[in-house]
């Protein structure tokens, strides 16, 4: 485990280990890379994205917390909250013949009051081995509930999203949010041949069938009630400037996460965890 600061201000920890390789920001606590040994890698990083202290990184596995999309009344509100735009605090570092855990931590400051006005503690917890474990816990620090929704917004390599096929969503409802935002029925698999933008209400596993590079990614989850699918397509990806025009051939996020009817209430001194993990 290297820390280094090839971007000054912008501390990246690299992990090479004989499990896998990975690369982790402390801005966001943002898994940026990971790739098991003897693989390519597993997650889709944007050759445009943008690594400044305060930005959110395009790829890897954002922490969007504690909202999920747009703040639900003021959308002058960063996207996605106010975890993946911050330092964190690398609490621990630990190596061991199964792979690397990290441990990070976030608290409530005048800051973070500005944006969202609760007392908290929330750690991420990742787990770097053959295979890739996230944890986000959400530690309620104050003394009145308050109501959380969430994503770890997986960005995934594909060889070819039009020869993709995701599996374990069938006969399950989700809110379409492409165009007309309507609730739909998903019959069968998924596949991909235009924007696709989905919060599937689902807590079960998924799996991408990925025929081009000749793999299988599972997505396993816990303390998730919402599986969110999404790959931009054309149109979508030429407004998105830190991802490239032709990039949606070539990535798709499963996002274990919580939103909607499953947004979650965390009594005063309570916690609540959400987890997702990656392996081939
Ligand atoms: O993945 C769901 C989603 O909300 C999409 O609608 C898209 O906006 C994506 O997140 C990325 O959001 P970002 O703020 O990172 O560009």
């Amino acid at each position: 485990i290297t820390l280094t600061e090839a971007i000054p201000g912008y501390p990246v920890l690299t992990i090479h280990h004989t499990t896998c390789l990975a690369r982790v920001a402390l801005n966001g606590a943002h898994v940026m890379e990971w790739a098991p040994a003897g693989q390519s890698p597993v997650l889709y990083l944007s050759p445009q994205a943008v690594l400044e202290p305060g930005k959110p990184i395009r790829g890897g596995i954002p922490i969007c917390w504690p909202w999920f999309n747009a703040h639900p009344s003021d959308a002058t509100k960063p996207m996605h909250g106010i975890a993946r735009n911050r330092p964190w605090t690398l609490k621990k570092a630990n190596e061991s013949e199964a792979g690397v855990k990290l441990m990070f931590v976030l608290c409530n400051d005048a800051e973070t009051h500005e944006l969202w006005p609760h007392g908290f503690e929330a750690q991420v917890t990742i787990l770097l081995g053959q295979k890739l474990e996230v944890s986000l816990e959400t530690i309620n620090k104050s003394d009145s509930s308050f109501v959380i929704t969430e994503a770890l917004h997986t960005y995934l390599t594909v060889g070819d999203i039009s020869k993709i096929t995701v599996k374990g969503l069938a006969d399950t409802d989700y809110l379409d949010t492409v165009g007309e935002r309507m609730m739909r029925h998903q019959t069968g698999d998924i596949t991909f041949d235009r924007e696709v933008d989905r919060q599937y209400a689902s807590t079960g596993a998924v799996t991408v069938e990925d025929p081009a590079l000749g793999r299988i990614i599972t997505v396993e989850k816990e303390g998730s009630g919402t599986t969110v699918v999404w790959n931009p397509w054309i149109e979508k990806s030429k407004r998105l400037a830190d991802l490239p025009d032709e990039a949606y051939h070539q990535f798709l996020c499963i996002e274990a996460a919580n939103a909607g009817d499953s947004a979650v209430t965390i009594g005063p001194g309570a916690s609540h965890v959400i987890r997702t993990v990656v392996h081939l």
